[in-house]
């Protein structure tokens, strides 16, 4: 697959914050706020301040990062430009296509990661070699 044959573009999403007396409740559905069925659910907790990982691209999987608590940032690199996003907020949806390189770093010590994937794990999907990175979607 070359970057000229993928169509999407990483985008962080805002989702509408329900709340009420008793506090807030965040809804994400599948084709109304994500544009992929959800496979796949795991979520990255006591991560050290000082780590960062990721430190790759996928072949097929689509995701969708929320901090459900505390914060982390991210860094997306699609071999044209890179950019830092934070996740500090329940409603904030940061999808992200397999053709973002992405490293997630800066954890608050109470950061909860929440992953919803498109696909099953599948250690054949992960592109871990920055070169290969380059070779599969860089022009
Ligand atoms: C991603 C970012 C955002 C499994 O066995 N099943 C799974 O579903 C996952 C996600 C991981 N694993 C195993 C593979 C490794 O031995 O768990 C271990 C840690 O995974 P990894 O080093 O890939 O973790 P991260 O934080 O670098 O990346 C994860 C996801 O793997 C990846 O898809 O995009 O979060």
């Amino acid at each position: 697959m070359s970057s000229s044959s993928y169509e999407y573009t990483s985008q962080l999403i805002e989702i509408s914050e329900l709340g009420d007396e008793r506090g807030m409740l965040a809804v994400i559905e599948e084709h109304e706020d994500l544009p992929f069925e959800i496979k796949r659910v795991f979520y990255i907790y006591g991560t050290r301040q000082d780590i960062r990982r990721g430190f790759h691209a996928h072949y097929k999987t689509r995701q969708a990062l929320v901090a459900v608590a505390g914060s982390c940032k991210v860094y997306l690199d699609n071999a044209k430009r890179n950019t830092d996003v934070l996740l500090d907020n329940p409603a904030k949806v940061l999808i992200l296509e397999p053709n973002d390189w992405h490293e997630m770093y800066d954890f608050s010590s109470d950061c909860v990661l929440l992953v919803l994937a498109s696909h099953l794990y599948d250690a054949e999907d992960y592109i871990r070699d920055y070169s290969v990175f380059l070779e599969v979607y860089g022009s």
